[in-house]
């Protein structure tokens, strides 16, 4: 049933805006969105759709396909961090970052989403970025890209609670189709980078693992502390500001795990930039290469990865993929591997042979292709 049918049944009416946001992959540049780096993401086809429909007073009231039979009811005039259900949370955090003041009235709301919760592929994001361009549309308030991803990262540090940086918001928002983003995470200035692997013969294969990760947890939180303290100590603001080599003669200040990583960001952070230069004269040996680095720095450096994430890495580099990574906050979730089109079958096989050697939960395949930011979809 289309999402409008859908909320139709529920609330007794058609809602007056239906608005998109996607997922996303991040080619390279993990856990550098806090620390002031640029990163390279690109939005995926799987997306969050929010159905609207004003009422005539303050209320809100909110229902999710994904969690049937559950009816959130909330007031936009009362709403205070970490108010309702979990999944709820994601949707009334941007309505109150977004302020009472700007609300005139509340909304029933009804959101569907083809985005994996806990994947990896940024489906909180997804959401915060339905219900924000939803919003600026139904008001028309023209806010700019950047400001409705700040929008969106307030909703989910000070409401949700989970201290992530940047870059999914921005990249649901400010998505093209056939590009990735170069974004800048310290002033969320971006620049498209045309990303089309299918006329080298290439393909970004996900693989998610089926593992379901929880960035609430400490563990993202523990390393965003570690990062900031680094850059303090070196009196930067941010890890952006400290080279490599800086970073590296400075080794005896640090105790190991701080310093393992900060070394992980400093250098991803430099991978970045190498990534997009690989891309910008179609290297995609160097561009494979860089990804195989930022995976062993975030498994060794950064202790982010895990059994299931590390098997299909491996497997998809010793099966002739260009390169392999896991991707987003990590401890579970997908992984990419960068691969020629005609060993698509083989990788996929090998993977889930090893998984089921291993007793993993089969994993899930797909291909990635560069697809549009949040957009309303349909209107009246
Ligand atoms: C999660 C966070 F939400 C992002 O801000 C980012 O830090 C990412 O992990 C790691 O790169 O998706």
């Amino acid at each position: 049933m289309e999402i409008s049918e859908k909320f139709t049944e529920l609330y007794g009416y058609a809602p007056n805006l239906i608005s998109a946001a996607p997922g996303r992959v991040n080619l390279i540049g993990e856990h550098i969105d806090y620390n002031g780096g640029d990163v390279l993401p690109f939005a995926i086809a799987n997306s969050t759709y929010a159905a609207l429909g004003a009422r005539t007073d303050s209320k809100i009231r909110l229902a999710s396909s994904l969690f049937p039979g559950e009816i959130i009811q909330a007031d936009t005039h009362i709403l205070t961090p970490l108010y309702g259900q979990m999944w709820s949370r994601y949707i009334l955090g941007v309505f109150w970052a977004v302020g009472s003041a700007r609300l005139p009235h509340g909304f029933d709301i009804y959101i569907d989403s083809t985005v994996p919760i806990g994947s990896g592929l940024s489906s909180s994001a997804s959401v915060e970025a339905s219900v924000a361009i939803a919003l600026n549309g139904f008001f028309y308030w023209n806010m700019s890209l950047p400001d409705l991803a700040r929008i969106c990262q307030r909703a989910e540090n000070d409401f949700v609670g989970m201290p992530c940086g940047i870059m999914d918001q921005s990249i649901s928002l400010m998505a093209h189709e056939g590009s990735a983003l170069l974004l800048d995470t310290r002033t969320l200035k971006s620049d498209q980078i045309p990303f089309d692997l299918k006329q080298h013969g290439l393909e970004l294969l996900v693989i998610d693992t089926q593992v379901r990760h929880e960035l609430v947890d400490g563990g993202y939180a523990e390393r965003r502390d570690s990062c900031e303290k680094a850059a303090e100590a070196l009196g930067a603001t941010t890890l952006r500001e400290i080279s490599v080599a800086e970073f590296e003669s400075r080794q005896s200040e640090f105790d190991t795990t701080t310093y393992l990583r900060a070394h992980h960001a400093v250098t991803e952070i430099a991978r970045v930039s190498q990534a997009v230069q690989a891309l910008r004269a179609d290297n995609y040996d160097e561009l494979g290469r860089l990804l195989n680095q930022s995976h062993t720095s975030l498994r060794d450096e950064f202790t982010v990865s895990c059994p299931e994430l590390n098997c299909a890495v491996e497997v998809a580099q010793s099966h002739g993929a260009l390169g392999a990574r896991m991707i987003g906050g990590g401890y579970g979730g997908s992984a990419i591997a960068l691969i020629h089109q005609e060993d698509r079958a083989a990788i996929e096989t090998a993977i889930s042979d090893a998984f089921a050697k291993n007793a993993f939960i089969s994993p899930r395949f797909f291909v990635a292709l560069p697809s549009a930011g949040a957009r309303i979809i349909q209107r009246g």
